[in-house]
């Protein structure tokens, strides 16, 4: 760990930091000499999807079409170092329990399948048929006496054809529990615009960023959690477009930017503006901001009329393809400026400026991550951001629409091949009609759910899919200690971390083939697929040697397990998927014809394919066969009332160093912050008012009506511009004081971006 030291960053977002970062890694994972070709593949036709995020991969490509993030993540997984039995032969299970996530995953990749032996306290070095044959073992006994109490959990990695037999798997075993990363990420999303515009994915692709001349962004991090997006908001910034960002924190990849691909740039440092108009909202205030801004907009548009000029709304589009705009209009327009002033923490002057900055737009995206979905309110507060762009016509045109970004790089593909909690999201009629079985039509355990169950045991095995489940889901506390009363946990995983260090009674930890490493099966060597923000499905052919000869794919894992647990059924032909993947993409496309048809020839597009999304096209699958305005039961969307003074709202944020649970280190440059993660970031009145300096070690605690003490010490106070009145530290150390119960309404995903907390004093 290098010295602590924290300053103001007063660089650009990119720049030669990012370029010296990406050197960085390169040297400290070992791969100095063969990382700068691995990355000249990264995002290209025929190359490799980046194993970071999953923001779209434009065609052409640009010269290097990779970030500093995703070259650290390509480091990260062919790193030559190694964690072989002889590691675990030296550190027993209790010992690696004290390392800090960082070491964990520094380590190495994974060699060998291992499984945990409790008299020893070790994991030993078991072989492959051995694991197989445990594991269906013990996944059969409970397949007998109730299905549902295994639990399948995905993150969202593994590839389309992986997924779509991961998801087969979980349903001949007699359950939907398929809970995945996405329940604790953008499943406000998938809720939220289901019911609003009939799609449950955004409607944008690329080419509406050529054409857009307005970008509303909310609650999204780009310079970190999806810098590649930087080079299509380099280009709107230099043809004018307008880009408004709302966001607590001033974050830099929303202020300026200097592109580390562009040499001229590079030399002259001359930075491109991106956010010119950046309003930092109060964390859950989204919906108070976005209601003062129709409210003007509605109120704006009756005086234009009146007075002959151009009207603010489109009111064909609102007219022909819109469900309910006359209350909202009602209500919006009974507002009370106070009470928006208040939720927002913005003024009355600020929200207009913003309403002005959006009517002045011909066509507009919002754009939006964690900051919206991961709130009590998080569904309604998506809902909201498409009531402003349904106002002015702003979805289903070029240039407009609305832009969730997600952040696994297959995580939005997963739910399309039919990982998903929700049995009326997968067309399991036609899989009985495919497969010959049964479907199970009871609904399956969300994240959430699964955290209840296996601390209240019903649910006896996990098999996780890749992921950190037990570090990325709140109250880490109660979560570790019930997690070793299962009977049965499974881990597919390329790197050590600390939620495989908790172990049912039976414990496997299999290491898998990363994405860039050739996977060899008796047909010769695969490619995979994936989807990305935009819907467009992409090939991805690896290109480096396998980190062991022992590792199997992800696809082949599940594949054993399935055999090794359920009956035979002539019409599921693993082997044959294992053999050759081009016919389980068959198999997609016969269970999603209008999705995959000719799947295997048009993955070979160099730009991929999209799926088509009808709220693009203005073809709405809603119930009322409409897009919805829908309004929100309050103005915000914590579980705290704002009323206590003592309570501080706390954002958990990710650092421009890890991606998720994965920390590549303890600098977040951007944010000024070296050297340590352990740190509360404090609005200066705030600090004075509790009788903070600088430096300071504090204590923060949760504050919830459930008896339980949630607490986190030696956190370093940090002033910082955010809002009074709020808080931020980083996730996952922060997850110990969320509770397991404060999640978003709708869509259970953890309301990780409003915590409410006070200072222990
Ligand atoms: N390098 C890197 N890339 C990643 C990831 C990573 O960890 N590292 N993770 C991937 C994943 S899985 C995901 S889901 C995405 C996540 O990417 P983001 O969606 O950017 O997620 P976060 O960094 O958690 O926080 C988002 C932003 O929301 C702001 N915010 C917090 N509360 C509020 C609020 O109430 N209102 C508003 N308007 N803003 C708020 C925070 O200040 C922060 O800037 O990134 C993906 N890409
Ligand atoms: N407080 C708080 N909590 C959060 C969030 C937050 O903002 N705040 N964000 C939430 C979000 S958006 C998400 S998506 C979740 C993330 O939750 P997860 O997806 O469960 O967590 P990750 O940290 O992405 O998982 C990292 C691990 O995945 C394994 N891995 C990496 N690559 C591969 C691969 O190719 N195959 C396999 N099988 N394994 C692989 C490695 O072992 C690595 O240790 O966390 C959520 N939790
Ligand atoms: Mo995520």
């Amino acid at each position: 760990m290098s010295r602590i030291r924290i300053a103001p960053y007063k660089g650009p977002a990119g720049g030669w930091g990012s370029a010296k970062s990406v050197a960085k890694y390169l040297g400290s994972e070992h791969v100095v000499v063969e990382g700068p070709a691995v990355l000249l593949k990264q995002n290209k036709p025929n190359g490799f999807a980046c194993v970071s995020c999953a923001w779209a991969k434009p065609y052409p490509p640009h010269p290097a079409e990779f970030c500093e993030n995703g070259a650290k993540a390509t480091a990260w997984e062919i790193t030559k170092k190694r964690v072989t039995p002889a590691f675990f032969q030296e550190h027993t299970v209790s010992e690696l329990r004290t390392w800090s996530d960082y070491q964990l995953e520094a380590s190495g990749r994974l060699t060998t399948p291992m499984k945990y032996d409790a008299a020893t306290d070790r994991f030993v070095a078991v072989d492959w048929t051995e694991a197989f044959a445990a594991i269906g073992h013990e996944l059969a006994a409970i397949r007998e006496t109730d299905p549902k109490r295994t639990v399948f959990y995905a993150s969202g990695r593994a590839s389309l054809e992986t997924s779509y037999m991961y998801a087969l798997l979980a349903r001949l075993y007699g359950n939907n529990n398929l809970p995945d990363s996405s329940n604790m990420c953008h499943e406000s999303t998938s809720v939220a615009l289901a019911e609003s515009i009939g799609v449950p994915v955004g409607t944008v692709t690329l080419d509406d960023f050529d054409k857009t001349d307005g970008l509303f962004f909310f609650g999204q991090n780009v310079g970190s959690n999806a810098p590649r997006m930087l080079h299509q908001l380099q280009e709107a910034s230099d043809r004018g477009a307008t880009i408004v960002a709302f966001n607590p924190l001033k974050e830099r990849g929303l202020e300026r930017f200097i592109n580390p691909q562009d040499p001229m740039q590079m030399v002259t440092r001359i930075e491109t503006p991106i956010a010119r108009d950046y309003f930092q909202v109060r964390p859950g205030g989204d919906i108070a901001v976005v209601a003062g801004m129709c409210r003007w907009l509605i109120e704006a548009d009756g005086a234009a009329q009146a007075k002959g000029e151009a009207p603010l709304l489109d009111h064909d589009f609102i007219a022909q393809h819109t469900h309910g705009f006359g209350a909202f209009s009602v209500w919006a327009l009974s507002l009370d400026w106070k009470d928006l002033e208040r939720e927002s923490g913005l003024s009355r002057a600020d929200i207009e400026k913003a309403a002005r900055l959006y009517a002045r737009t011909k066509a507009a995206m919002v754009i939006y991550g964690m900051g919206i979905t991961q709130h009590k309110l998080g569904v309604q507060s998506v809902q909201m951001l498409v009531n402003l762009l349904l106002l002015r016509g702003n979805i289903g045109r070029p240039g407009a629409g609305i832009c969730p970004v997600r952040g696994h790089s297959n995580v939005q593909g997963q739910r399309t091949v039919g990982i998903a909690d929700k049995p009326e999201l997968v067309p399991l009629d036609r899989l009985e009609e495919l497969y010959g079985f049964s479907a199970p039509r009871e609904k399956g355990l969300t994240t959430v759910e699964t955290c209840k169950g296996i601390i209240d045991g019903t649910v006896e095995a996990f098999i996780g899919l890749g992921g950190n489940f037990l570090r990325a889901v709140p109250d880490h506390g109660p979560m570790e200690e019930a997690w070793s009363s299962m009977r049965l946990t499974v881990q597919v995983a390329t790197k050590l971390n600390r939620g495989h260090l908790f172990n049912g009674r039976v414990s496997y930890l299999l290491p898998c083939l990363g994405r860039i490493e050739k996977d060899r099966q008796a047909s010769g060597e695969q490619i995979v697929t994936i989807e990305d923000s935009t819907a467009f499905i992409h090939k991805s052919k690896a290109l480096v040697e396998p980190a062991s000869p022992d590792l199997l794919s992800e696809a082949r894992i599940v594949a054993e397990i399935a055999k090794a647990c359920l009956p035979h059924n002539p019409k599921v032909d693993w082997d044959s998927w294992v053999a050759d993947y081009g016919l389980v993409r068959d198999a997609i496309a016969r269970t999603y014809p209008e999705q995959f048809a000719d799947f295997n020839r048009r993955m070979n597009e160099p730009k991929g394919f999209r799926r088509p999304i009808a709220a693009s096209h203005r073809e709405w699958k809603t119930k009322t066969g409409k897009a919805n305005f829908v309004i929100p039961p309050a103005l915000h969307s914590s579980f705290d009332d704002g009323s206590d003074d003592e309570v501080l709202r706390l954002m958990t944020l990710r650092s421009n160093d890890q991606f998720n649970t994965t920390v590549y280190g303890y600098d977040d440059r951007f944010r000024g912050i070296h050297g340590t993660r352990d740190v509360i970031l404090l609005n200066e009145k705030d600090m004075q008012r509790f009788g903070i300096k600088e430096a300071d070690s504090v204590t923060i605690e949760t504050v919830a009506d459930d008896g339980v003490t949630r607490r986190l010490g030696g956190l370093r106070a940090v002033r910082y511009d955010l809002p009074e009145g709020s808080c931020a530290g980083y996730y996952p150390e922060c997850n110990v004081l969320i509770p397991i119960w404060q999640h978003a309404e709708g869509s259970q995903v953890p309301a990780a971006k409003s915590v409410p907390v006070r200072i222990v004093r």
